[in-house]
């Protein structure tokens, strides 16, 4: 059986992608074919990628170009009334009420793994001495729609590098709170708590990776991540991780929450491709968010390859099968 029959094989047709049950039935059906949960597939924890290219640096003016776009910026209503952040319901709009409950100071993220300079510091510690920067990104759902956020925030390599990741350190990965009693979706089984996602280090120290603590000049609202969140724009959002209170230098590709549920449909890397399918719906073309009276969706335009910063990004999978590391 080849990967994509399996794949084929374990799709349950349905509209919803966030159905519980339809996530259990796939599970018993991993479990009973006995391949869940040690996957071995590509795309997932099981295997390792090859190791990234030796030589995919791009210079200042490069990164500059993919820090801003001519594209008008989704309403700020819908920018923080639409979201995804399942530790507080899964509707779009359920984070914007339910996330008030969210404390966001103190703020404490510890940071260790593979580093010279592990330790649990605090939000102002953390970012002490940098100064936010604006970054109008593109964001890109895996479930086909997008909007465009004028972020802010710093540069996450230069909040990684005052750790000192050692030569072990080959990926990042993160980790969001979990906190029930501020967290009313955590009591459910929707994920396996707490949400984590990972990056390639050198994902991760890219001059495009934003770790943002605000949007339209002001503090990031509780229900975008608060206090501070990644942005990776030429991935699918999934990977934007919110609330985030550990990253871990590591050496192996690590557990992501995505990628563990439903390993075939979501993929450790989860560039924005055009060219590669979900396994339930095309991922050929996206729709802005509107926020129009009557239209929330704007019309279908085509995806582009990395989301629009291949310029940017394209060096750091040379050589790499896009379709086995989707
Ligand atoms: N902790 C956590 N981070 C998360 C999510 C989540 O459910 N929990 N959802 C992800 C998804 S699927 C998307 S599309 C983006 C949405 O970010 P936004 O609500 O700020 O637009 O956040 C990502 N980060
Ligand atoms: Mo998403």
């Amino acid at each position: 059986m080849s990967l994509r029959d399996l794949r084929a094989a374990l799709r349950i047709p349905t509209a919803e992608i966030t159905d519980e049950a339809v996530w259990r039935e796939r599970r018993r059906l991993l479990a009973a074919l006995g391949i869940a949960p040690a996957l071995a597939l590509p795309g997932c924890a099981g295997g390792e990628p090859p190791p990234p290219p030796s030589a995919a640096r791009i210079t200042p003016a490069q990164a500059r170009a993919g820090f801003a776009t001519t594209e008008a910026p989704t309403r700020y209503e819908d920018v923080t009334g639409y979201n995804n952040f399942y530790e507080f319901g899964t509707g779009k709009a359920d984070p914007s009420r339910a996330a008030k409950t969210l404390r966001t100071r103190p703020w404490t993220v510890a940071v260790g793994g593979h580093c010279a300079k592990p330790g649990r510091v605090s939000l102002e510690d953390l970012l002490a001495g940098l100064a936010a920067e604006e970054r109008v990104y593109r964001l890109r759902c895996v479930e086909g729609w997008s909007m465009v956020i004028p972020w802010l925030g710093v540069p996450l390599a230069s909040v990684l590098e005052r750790f000192q990741p050692t030569s072990r350190a080959k990926y990042v990965a993160f980790t969001t709170l979990a906190d029930p009693a501020q967290m009313p979706g955590v009591a459910r089984g929707i994920l396996d708590w707490p949400y984590r996602e990972g990056l390639r280090i050198d994902e991760a120290m890219h001059p495009l990776t934003l770790l943002a603590t605000g949007l339209y000049g002001k503090p990031l609202p509780q229900q975008n991540g608060a206090p501070l969140r990644l942005v990776v724009p030429w991935k699918y959002g999934f990977k934007s991780i919110k609330s985030i209170v550990a990253i871990t230098f590591v050496e192996r590709m690590p557990f992501t929450s995505w990628n563990d549920s439903q390993p075939e449909e979501y993929g450790f890397f989860a560039n924005v491709n055009p060219a590669v399918d979900h396994p339930r719906w095309s991922q050929k073309t996206e729709r802005r968010i509107a926020g129009s009276r009557g239209k929330l969706f704007a019309d279908r335009i085509p995806t582009r390859p990395f989301n629009g910063y291949a310029d940017q990004v394209a060096g750091l999978y040379a050589g790499m099968d896009l379709r086995t590391w989707f």
